[in-house]
C-alpha cells in the first residue's frame, strides 16, 4: 500500500471509529483534520516527483498552494523548458557554415587539379623544347616529337645552327634515319616551278614535296652524308640507286651537286649530274645552248640536259609515255618510261 493511501485509510477510520463524544471529539476532529492534511501533503509530492521526470507535463501540473511546502527553485535568467527549436536552429545553421565551408574548399582543391594540369602540360613543353634541338637528323628523332607519322616513318621537326627544319623522316627503308628531301607518287604537286620556289621548299611532307635547296646546303654543311634514291614504275617495280658521298653548294655556287660511290639495282644516272649547278624555268645554269628546266618541265642540276630527272611532269596512272618531260632514269628504264614514283634521302654516314 502507497503512503498517501495508508493515509487515507488513517484519516477514514478516525471519522468512523472514534467515539463521538463532545470532550474528546473536537480534539478528534483536530488529528482528522491534521491527518487529512498529511494526505494532500502526500499526493502533491507524488504529483510533484512524476512532473520532475516530464518538463512538459510539469508545467500543466497544478502545484500545491502555501499549505504545501516549496517546490524547488529554476535557475535565474533560464526558461523552465529546454528550447530545442533553438537548439536545431544553431545547428542548422552550423550546418551552413560547415557545407558553405566545404563547397569552397571544393572549389579551391578543383582549381588546383587544374593548375596542376596545366602545369604538366607546361613542363612538358618545357622539356620538349629543351630536348628537341638535340635532335639534329632522323637518326635521333624520338617518335613522341612526331607529328605526323606512317608505316614508314614521320614527319619531324629537326635542330641545325639553332634553326628548325620540318622534314619527313623515313626510319625503315634501309635501318632507317633518313632525311627525305623529294617524294613523287601521284602528281598532286606541281614541280615546273620557279628558282626561290626550289630554294626555299614547296608540297605537303606527307604527300608529293621538295624540301628545298636552302635546307639541302645547311643540312649537308657539316659531316658526311650518304645519298639514297628509291624508284616505282608504274607495274609497281622497284629499283634504288645509293651514293656513299653527297652535299649540296651554298647558294653563291647555285646550290651545286656533289656525289659519289655509287652502288644500288638502278643504274648510275646521277655520275653526269655531279658538280652541277641547278636550274628552273627562269633560271638556265645548264651546259645546253637552250633552257633545259624549260624543256623538261622542272628543276634539276642539268648538264645537256640528263640521264636523270625526277622533278619532270607526272603522267597519269599507266601512262608511261615520257615526251621531254616525264620522270627520267635513264640506266633503268630509258628515255621513253616516265616513272610512277620516287624519293630521294639523305642521311649522316655511320662509320663503325
Ligand atoms: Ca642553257
Amino acid at each position: 500500500m502507497q503512503p498517501d493511501n495508508a493515509v487515507l485509510v488513517l484519516f477514514l477510520s478516525c471519522v468512523v471509529f472514534l467515539p463521538p463524544t463532545h470532550s474528546s471529539s473536537q480534539a478528534d476532529l483536530g488529528l482528522c483534520s491534521q491527518v487529512y492534511l498529511m494526505y494532500q501533503y502526500c499526493t502533491s509530492q507524488q504529483i510533484n516527483n512524476i512532473a520532475d521526470r516530464n518538463f512538459e507535463s510539469r508545467r500543466s501540473v497544478i502545484r500545491v498552494g502555501k499549505a504545501g511546502p516549496p517546490g524547488p527553485q529554476g535557475r535565474r535568467g533560464e526558461a523552465a523548458v529546454v528550447n530545442y527549436t533553438k537548439i536545431f536552429a544553431k545547428m542548422e545553421q552550423k550546418f551552413n557554415d560547415l557545407k558553405l565551408e566545404f563547397d569552397e574548399k571544393s572549389l579551391m582543391y578543383d582549381e588546383m587539379v587544374e593548375q596542376t594540369k596545366s602545369n604538366q602540360i607546361l613542363i612538358k613543353e618545357l622539356q620538349k623544347n629543351m630536348i628537341q634541338p638535340t635532335i639534329v637528323d632522323c637518326q635521333t628523332v624520338k617518335p613522341e616529337y612526331a607529328k605526323s607519322t606512317d608505316e614508314k616513318g614521320g614527319v619531324y621537326d629537326i635542330f641545325r645552327n639553332n634553326k628548325r627544319y620540318e622534314v619527313y623522316c623515313d626510319l625503315t627503308t634501309d635501318d632507317g634515319g633518313w632525311i627525305m628531301f623529294q617524294r613523287r607518287q601521284d602528281g598532286s604537286e606541281n614541280f615546273y616551278r620557279t628558282w626561290n620556289d626550289y630554294a626555299r621548299g614547296f608540297g605537303n611532307k606527307t604527300g608529293e614535296f621538295w624540301l628545298g635547296l636552302d635546307a639541302l646546303h645547311a643540312l649537308t654543311l657539316d659531316g658526311e652524308y650518304e645519298l639514297r634514291i628509291d624508284l616505282l614504275d608504274k607495274e609497281g617495280n622497284t629499283a634504288y640507286a645509293k651514293y656513299s658521298t653527297f652535299s649540296v653548294g651554298r647558294k653563291s655556287t647555285n646550290y651545286v651537286l656533289k656525289l659519289g660511290g655509287y652502288s644500288g639495282t638502278a643504274g648510275d644516272s646521277m655520275a653526269t649530274h655531279n658538280g652541277m649547278p641547278f636550274s628552273t624555268r627562269d633560271q638556265d645554269n645548264d651546259k645546253w645552248g637552250s633552257h633545259c628546266a624549260d624543256f623538261t618541265r622542272g628543276g634539276w642540276w642539268f648538264k645537256s640536259c640528263m640521264y636523270s630527272h625526277l622533278n619532270g611532269n607526272y603522267n597519269g596512272e599507266g601512262d608511261t609515255r615520257a615526251g621531254s618531260a616525264g620522270l627520267y632514269w635513264y640506266h633503268w628504264k630509258g628515255y621513253g618510261y616516265s616513272l610512277g614514283g620516287s624519293t630521294m634521302m639523305f642521311r649522316k654516314k655511320q662509320f663503325l
